[in-house]
């Protein structure tokens, strides 16, 4: 191997390990659920708002309820309205939000609501 060969072969090596160094992002991101409360009561319209933040950057939050996913929002702030109307006065339900960051890196957050009596 020449030397100008070994120096581009080298160079290269050393780019790569910095640049998987630096890209790399392992940190996961936080989330919480503002609104509603947990334990509140809720009805009609619900606004869902959560607080996210990550070291690099958030993608997206996954809204879900009872396990089915109502929506997503890619931008803060990040809110998703779930529509109650036609759920059982009474029954209780889990809020589930999942928050992403641009290297697939999650957290979440849960909270469980009760649907006012009429
Ligand atoms: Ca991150």
């Amino acid at each position: 191997m020449n030397k100008k060969i070994r120096w581009i072969v080298s160079a290269s090596i050393t780019c790569l390990i910095l640049l998987g160094l630096s890209c790399q992002d392992t940190k996961n991101p936080t989330v919480s659920i503002t609104e509603p409360a947990d334990g509140a009561e809720v009805a009609d319209q619900v606004t869902i708002s959560a607080q996210a933040e990550d070291n690099k950057g958030i993608a997206i939050l996954d809204f879900y309820v009872d396990d089915s996913q109502i929506g997503d929002d890619g931008e803060s702030p990040y809110e998703y309205t779930w529509d109650a109307t036609a759920e059982v006065p009474g029954s209780a339900h889990a809020i589930f939000v999942v928050a992403y960051d641009d290297a697939g890196n999650e957290a979440w957050d849960s909270i469980s609501v009760t649907v006012a009596q009429e």
